[in-house]
């Protein structure tokens, strides 16, 4: 049995429990609620980064999501979602780059805008992060053909839209910038393994 440390509003664990569902492995992990914010966290001692994801298991400790899912890909003996190599990986790999480097954008607006003491807050940082959302959305708008496939570049990139929607629907319009990812992910998300993980 695997343990995952997650909090339920995190898109990154959500990117981990989405492919091990996808991978029919959901059921070897158990989930282990966890409050990176509070004092008394104890996640340093599964994450010295004081970070959610991490994944213990008994081949040692993984922290980061990228690292978790391609544990658990490993540990499935039918459901490739992460391609071993050749073009399929590299495709992947590309997508799950942009799609990942949103999702840190949109965390990082989201943690500067509601975790500090508003008189902190420096809206240049605001703009830069929502620049890189959109800058990455337009990308990922290019590789519309790619979220064909359901894999760790598909999954990442619905992960990270549900994360737009859940925090920054006020302050983004995604769907006006990217009106194809919002007809893919209109459907994306409503597999199983999504509407199970979505966030409250
Ligand atoms: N690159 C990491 C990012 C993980 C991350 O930023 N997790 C957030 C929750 S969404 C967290 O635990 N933040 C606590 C902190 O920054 O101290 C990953 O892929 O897992």
């Amino acid at each position: 049995m695997m343990k995952l440390r997650y909090a339920k509003a995190s898109p990154f664990v959500r990117k981990v429990i989405v492919l091990a569902e996808e991978a029919g492995l959901a059921d070897r992990i158990e989930l282990v609620a966890t409050d990176v914010w509070s004092d008394q966290t104890d996640i340093q001692t599964d994450n010295p980064l004081g970070k959610v994801p991490a994944l213990v298991t008994s081949d040692g400790t993984f922290v980061g999501s990228f690292a978790c899912c391609d544990y658990i890909n490993g540990q499935s003996g039918s459901r490739k979602l992460i391609p071993d190599e050749g073009r399929a990986r590299w495709r992947v790999m590309q997508t799950h780059g942009l799609a990942d480097g949103a999702m840190e954008a949109a965390v990082a607006y989201v943690i500067e805008s509601l975790r500090r003491p508003k008189e902190y807050v420096y809206q240049g940082y605001l703009d830069r992060q929502a620049g890189k959302i959109a800058a990455a959305l337009g990308a990922l708008e290019a590789r519309l053909a790619d979220l064909s496939e359901l894999d760790l570049g598909s999954i990442t990139t619905g992960c990270m839209l549900g994360y737009l929607d859940f925090r920054l629907k006020a302050v983004l319009d995604w769907r006006a910038k990217a009106s194809g990812l919002a007809g893919w992910y209109a459907d994306f998300a409503k597999r199983p393994s999504m509407l199970k993980s979505a966030p409250e």
